[in-house]
């Protein structure tokens, strides 16, 4: 097996696959290309990523996500691919990237459930393993990171477009090298995305210093009403609905905070909890080091990675704090 930290050659993306995905790519009509709800940096960059190639290789194709990106995702070469509704079209091959569960495709899932063929590029942990080709790296820090390799074996290139779109994903996800997720191989794939053009200062400027006034007040009341355990060690804020109604915040606004609650020196594992639509509630996990919070999401029903997890419950806000406090306290105990 690979070294995390190593940068020796990917047993998970053989040659084989490659030519799989370049044959089914370039035989298809058109191409549907979806990613999960409420898309982060690594979904929309990825997706972005890919439909930029298959473009390149002049094969048309759409992208498909259940929500628009955020704002600070706007940059992004040809967001404007993105739709939120399914044109009316026939697709003989889906792609979906950033994701191992179709639900989470939300209003999409038909759409990529009774295609015939249907390439999946992740690095979830698979609890569902849908797809015909399955081209999964539960090691790799991010989907981004995957295609890095996969695009660039593919041919005919990476064009700055199609890099910056990729570098996005990678920065996100690996919270511009600092998460611990972060290995010597995503700096490489970083390096070489650069080398092909993309912009490292823009992204991070667009990710990190373009956020809007309501969600830096956000923050700030989030902070301002953290809760915590005895000793400290697990933080977490509950944020009503009100609170986003007075300041103009949407939950979009909501990402980011987890990680300001773990930037605590004491923290070990943060969470925010906050109301979802149709009276769930969400939550988002963060931890540090060997606590694993994809195990407490997991036993809630959600999912994600050791570090970084969500969950949704169906319960009043309330309880899911309770719940989700809980299985914190759990998860710090059996660490
Ligand atoms: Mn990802």
């Amino acid at each position: 097996m690979r070294q995390v930290s190593g940068v020796g050659p990917i047993p998970t993306l053989t040659p084989d696959m490659v030519d799989r995905f370049v044959d089914w790519s370039r035989g298809a009509e058109r191409v549907v290309i979806g990613t999960h709800l409420n898309p982060d940096g690594d979904a929309i960059g990825s997706a972005l990523g890919v439909s930029l190639w298959l473009s390149a290789l002049g094969v048309a194709n759409d992208v498909l996500c259940h929500h628009s990106p955020p704002s600070y995702l706007e940059f992004l070469p040809a967001v404007d691919r993105i739709r939120l509704e399914s044109p009316d079209k026939e697709f003989d091959l889906g792609i979906v990237v950033d994701l191992d569960s179709l639900d989470r495709l939300g209003r999409h899932q038909d759409t990529f459930r009774s295609l015939s063929r249907l390439i999946i590029v992740d690095h979830h942990v698979p609890h569902e393993s849908p797809g015909d080709l399955r081209i999964v790296d539960t090691r790799a820090p991010a989907t981004a990171c995957i295609l890095t390799d996969l695009l660039d074996q593919a041919g005919p290139g990476l064009t700055p477009e199609i890099a910056e779109c990729l570098l996005t994903g990678i920065v996100t996800d690996t919270g511009c090298f600092r998460y611990p997720n972060a290995t010597a191989e995503s700096l490489h794939q970083a390096a070489r995305l650069i080398e092909a053009g993309a912009n490292l200062s823009r992204v991070t400027h667009h990710v990190y210093s373009s956020r809007s006034e309501a969600a830096v007040r956000l923050l700030g009341a989030a902070l301002n009403q953290l809760q915590h355990t005895e000793q400290g060690a697990i933080a977490w804020a509950t944020l009503k609905p009100e609170l986003y109604l007075t300041l103009g915040a949407t939950d979009e606004h909501t990402e980011g905070i987890v990680n300001e609650i773990l930037s605590i020196d004491r923290v070990k594992i943060a969470a925010v909890v906050r109301a979802g639509a149709n009276g769930v509630a969400k939550g988002s996990l963060r931890s540090k080091g060997e606590y694993d919070v994809a195990a407490v999401a997991q036993r809630l029903g959600g999912g994600g990675h050791r570090n970084a997890s969500g969950v949704t419950l169906d319960m009043p806000l309330e309880e899911a704090e309770r719940t989700i406090v809980e299985a914190m306290r759990e998860c710090l105990g059996s660490s």
